[in-house]
């Protein structure tokens, strides 16, 4: 899978992306990742990306050009992509469906926002659609390419070693919340493991599985229990 991701910040998309799991499908060429500078696609001498807002207010607006002018050193040099994502608080919000949407696709531009927004020729003439992570303000669309890139890679078959671990996920399975796990020691600090877990009857422990995750989203995501 291709995936181009342009933003001011090159250096920390960069840096996120080559560990862990994601880092190792780059590293692999499971994906091909190129990061671009946006302002490497300025043609001003100061490489200025943004703009006071036409009708007055706050803050400033990355301006249309360097975004337009990435995107068709993209397409030259990538070909055309399936999907230009344009990360934004206004758009549709990005669930582990979507992630699994973005996955099955064979080249993604991501665009990052920034400052109090984007000119909006971007959204309507270049970007295929608009994602969000969530109801709370950040200062840009860096760390939300960074969580997408890192849930639709979880998704592409290979990426994640234990096929069993991605099926198994919290959203993924039943969607219902994950139980409750424990490791060594079986006593740490005074506190001890459920008995059950210990006893090796793996259809107790199946038992008791379920009914913690139930129990667990019962108590902490009533929403998903609900049917819709
Ligand atoms: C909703 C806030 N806007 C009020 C007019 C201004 C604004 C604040 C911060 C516009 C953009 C931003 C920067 N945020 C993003 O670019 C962003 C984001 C986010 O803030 N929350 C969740 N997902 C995303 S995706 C991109």
């Amino acid at each position: 899978m291709k995936i181009d991701i342009v933003t001011i910040f090159p250096a920390m998309v960069t840096a996120a992306l080559a560990e862990g799991i994601v880092g190792r499908a780059v590293a692999s060429g499971v994906i091909d990742l190129r990061v671009h500078d946006l302002r490497d696609f300025t043609t001003d001498r100061r490489h200025v990306v943004d703009d006071m807002p036409f009708g007055g207010g706050p803050g400033m607006v990355l301006k249309p050009e360097p975004l337009f002018a990435a995107v068709d050193q993209i397409r030259e040099e990538r070909g055309i992509p399936s999907a230009v994502i344009l990360t934004s608080p206004d758009g549709e919000r990005l669930t582990h469906a979507v992630a699994a949407r973005l996955s099955a696709l064979d080249h993604l531009v991501i665009l990052c926002g920034r400052y109090e927004g984007v000119d909006e020729r971007v959204r309507e003439h270049l970007a295929t659609e608009a994602i969000s992570i969530g109801d709370y303000v950040l200062s840009g669309g860096e760390l939300p390419a960074l969580v997408m890139v890192d849930a639709l890679a979880r998704q592409i078959p290979g990426v994640v070693g234990d096929a069993a671990s991605v099926a198994g996920d919290t959203f993924a399975r039943d969607g219902l919340l994950d139980f409750p796990q424990y490791t060594r020691p079986a006593e740490f600090r005074g506190h001890g493991v459920p008995a059950v877990l210990l006893s090796g009857h793996h259809a107790e422990i199946e038992k008791w599985r379920r009914q913690q995750a139930l129990e667990r989203t019962r108590k902490h995501r009533p929403d998903l229990l609900k049917d819709s």
